[in-house]
């Protein structure tokens, strides 16, 4: 880091950021959602952009002298189209949200009423906390979505550990929601678009397909996209993306209407946020055009072949493995049958610097604080640049660590 302003102002903030960098160097971080964001994201997001307000749309601003933020907006809304292939066609798309939750929330706002029934995947199974998750137990609603909307949940297959679509079908039907949700933090398998597409229709639901964490393996052709079949598609910027901290939503206005654009911007502006991160939103910019490169395909594609080493070693060394493996960037592993905890897997392993983190897995018996799963990735260490046989290495790491309690 050469940023002698920040030592001299701040020599306190100065050292930490430098001691943090220099841990990402040496750790080998093996979360699911993190990544290293190119100099060139570092640098727009480090930008003078962060200077200015510019509440509104491109070109339809509250306050002047936007004139070249909103170039920078509109050139990331055409490179996010770009990039998943919707050049030209009838899909709108907001990069402003800061955040993949606020993305979503953002969503429900614009096509739903308080009170109306929302589908998505159970969070034990790998769902995410901003498809209105509750506590099993007592029902109780832990965010404003669960609070907002009436919010159930579809689960796995209890043999298999993936979706079975006639049972994602029969749980709609029982259900009846407005709106049906796939994606999450913690499923390995790829989602069949089309037939939660067809589940949708079966009840009349729209379809909204969440892929905040292979968004990165879409764009780069190494995982099926969902804009063929969704109404609804968001997703962060980082993870396997590898752009900053941000979000996008996109709607279809062929099968949504054309005023689903002025919905979605509404709800997003004024309906949840004020100014936007211009410079977030410029690092998006530069992230969609590095994963138009030809060096995003090959990375994309390791990212899951080295996922894929990961989860094949540890079965061989006697992991169970949540769904025998992975189509993506991500392994999860049930512990129980190893004698260890999620937390103390994780602590165990942040010891001798492997950061992975402890998560809830199919049919959990702990609690989200000590679940009995730890989930691991390969973004980050892909592209550090890390092959398959590495990866091989990392598994013999963990397994030496968590030896059978
Ligand atoms: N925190 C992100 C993840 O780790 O998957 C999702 O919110």
């Amino acid at each position: 880091m050469t940023n002698s302003a920040l030592q001299k102002t701040d020599p306190e903030i100065y050292n930490l950021i430098q001691s943090e960098e220099a841990r990402q160097e040496k750790d080998l971080e093996l979360i699911p959602s993190e990544n290293v964001v190119s100099d060139a994201v570092r640098e727009a997001v480090g930008s003078v952009l962060m200077n200015k307000y510019s509440e509104g749309q491109p070109y339809k601003r509250y306050y002047p002298g936007n004139q070249f933020i909103d170039q920078i907006e509109s050139l990331t809304e055409s490179r996010a189209l770009q990039a998943f292939g919707l050049a030209d066609t009838e899909w709108h798309v907001n990069v402003q949200p800061p955040t993949g939750a606020i993305a979503n929330f953002a969503t429900y706002t614009a096509v739903m009423n308080p009170g109306d029934r929302m589908l998505g995947m159970n969070l034990y199974d790998g769902g995410h906390l901003s498809h209105g998750w509750k506590l099993p137990d007592t029902g109780k609603p832990i965010s404003f979505t669960s609070r907002l909307y009436d919010t159930h949940f579809y689960t796995v297959n209890k043999e298999t550990r993936v979706f079975d679509y006639g049972e994602v079908l029969a749980r709609a039907k029982a259900v009846q929601p407005k709106i049906l949700i796939s994606g999450g933090t913690a499923y390995p398998r790829e989602i069949d678009h089309k037939k939660m597409r067809e589940i949708a229709d079966t009840v009349g639901a729209l379809y909204m397909a969440d892929i905040a964490h292979e968004a990165g393996l879409v764009a780069g052709g190494a995982n099926s996209s969902p804009f063929p079949y969704a109404h609804l598609v968001t997703m962060t910027t980082r993870k396997t993306l590898r752009g900053p901290v941000g979000a996008m939503i996109f709607a279809s206005k062929k099968l949504l209407g054309d005023d689903i654009a002025d919905k979605i911007d509404f709800a997003v502006f004024p309906g949840l946020q004020g100014g936007p991160q211009n410079h977030s939103i410029a690092g998006i910019g530069v992230a969609l055009h590095e994963a138009m490169q030809p060096e995003f395909k090959r990375y994309a594609a390791q990212c899951v072949k080295n996922a894929q080493a990961l989860a094949d070693e540890l079965m061989k060394l006697g992991f169970d493995v949540v769904s025998g493996g992975t189509d993506k960037h991500l392994v999860l592993v049930d512990l129980r049958s190893r004698g260890w905890t999620g937390k103390d897997a994780q602590n165990a392993l942040e010891k001798v610097e492997i950061i992975a983190n402890k998560n809830t897995v199919p049919l959990e018996s702990g609690k989200p604080w000590n679940p009995s799963g730890l989930r691991l990735g390969s973004p980050f260490l892909t592209t550090r640049g890390y092959k398959e046989n590495d990866f091989l290495e990392v598994a013999r790491k963990i397994a030496e660590i968590l030896a059978k309690n």
